[in-house]
């Protein structure tokens, strides 16, 4: 291995240092996240190979009782974050409330954590990529006592760390935290996440736009009117711009950081609050797109700003390159 790169622990362990008065709960939090990543990556991994997308509750045929992988993921970062010292619950897209530990170590931890635990899993058996997208807050109850409801429904500004994996041809988990954003990709022979994109900068500017097409007709006028205008962009402006979307949020939002770009799943006439989950998916994103430079809202604020008030509320979501954002910006300002 090279020595001159840094794995994930060292690097938490490495920021920590620069922060004398850290207590070293979120590096932990974060290592923990990593060392949950490896173990759902192993599993999507054999997904094509082993029968566990059948319905949970099925049998397999050692007779054991086949879990989704989606409900595995779930279980296994939940587990994880309990078994730590950092987190003192859990909400997440699988669970219908969220969960409080109750141990006394988990009573005294510092942090909650919102997490989609697979998201884009209907692609799994198209092996397309799939992601894990996770935000974490400090809580605002009492150390001490049991996370309420008020810890998970913050506003996503108040997140002091978010991030992704994304289960790919390579496998990497990407977080932010107000100091930047960083990937890591897992060299599986060593099995460590190791620092691949040191301070990820979202370009200004990009010429990929991702959204569902098929919904076209059903999106409000100004969102109409971008997609026209990307269509219609000329050459010396990069144009036509090109349509790229996968049906998984983590590699459109993957790429688009990387090369820059624009993500949208707008509202329609018939759901106005669009499909995305602003605890699990949006806000951790919207985080990490504002520190590297670019922009995420609903059409008319910055997703950062909304005051949720239920665990599993939607929100139309605009993400993407700081100037791209501001063309759809005028373009839903103008329209009637
Ligand atoms: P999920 O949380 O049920 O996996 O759904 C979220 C996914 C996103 O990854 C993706 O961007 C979106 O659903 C695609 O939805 P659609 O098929 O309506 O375009
Ligand atoms: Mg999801």
């Amino acid at each position: 291995m090279n020595r001159s790169i840094l794995t994930l622990d060292e690097f938490t362990i490495q920021q920590l240092k620069r922060f004398p008065s850290a207590t070293g709960e979120l590096s932990g939090l974060l290592r923990d996240i990593g060392l949950a990543a490896k173990r759902v990556n192993v599993e999507v991994n054999k997904a094509g190979l082993v029968d566990i997308l059948g319905d949970t509750g099925r049998m397999n045929v050692q007779g054991e009782e086949v879990k989704k992988l989606d409900v595995y993921a779930n279980g296994h970062f939940t587990d994880v974050l309990q078994r730590g010292i950092s987190c003192a619950g859990v909400g997440s897209e699988e669970m219908d409330d969220f969960i409080a530990f109750d141990d006394e170590i988990s009573r005294q931890s510092k942090y909650v954590c919102l997490i989609d635990p697979l998201d884009g899993s209907s692609n799994i058996d198209v092996n397309i990529s799939i992601g894990t997208i996770f935000g974490v807050y400090r809580r605002v109850s009492e150390r001490g006592t049991a996370a309420t409801q008020a810890d998970f429904l913050q506003q996503g500004r108040s997140q002091i760390a978010a991030g992704y994996i994304i289960y790919g041809s390579s496998t990497m988990l990407v977080y932010a935290t107000r100091r930047g954003v960083n990937g890591f990709t897992l060299d599986p022979s060593i099995g460590e996440f190791c620092l691949s994109h040191p301070d990820i900068k979202c370009p200004a500017q990009g010429t990929i736009y991702s959204v569902n097409h098929g919904n076209f007709f059903e999106f409000e006028t100004g969102v109409r009117k971008y997609i026209d205008q990307c269509q219609q962009k000329d050459q010396q402006e990069g144009g036509p711009y090109s349509q790229r979307y996968s049906g998984s949020m983590v590699a459109d939002m993957h790429r688009n950081l990387l090369k820059g770009g624009i993500f949208m799943y707008p509202g329609t006439a018939g759901k106005p609050g669009g499909k995305l989950r602003l605890l699990y998916e949006c806000n951790p994103f919207a985080f990490i797109l504002e520190i590297a430079g670019g922009a995420a809202t609903d059409g008319k604020q910055s997703i950062l700003d909304i005051q949720p008030t239920t665990l599993h509320q939607r929100t139309p979501f605009f993400a993407g390159s700081r100037e791209m954002m501001d063309a759809l910006g005028d373009c839903m300002l103008c329209a009637p």
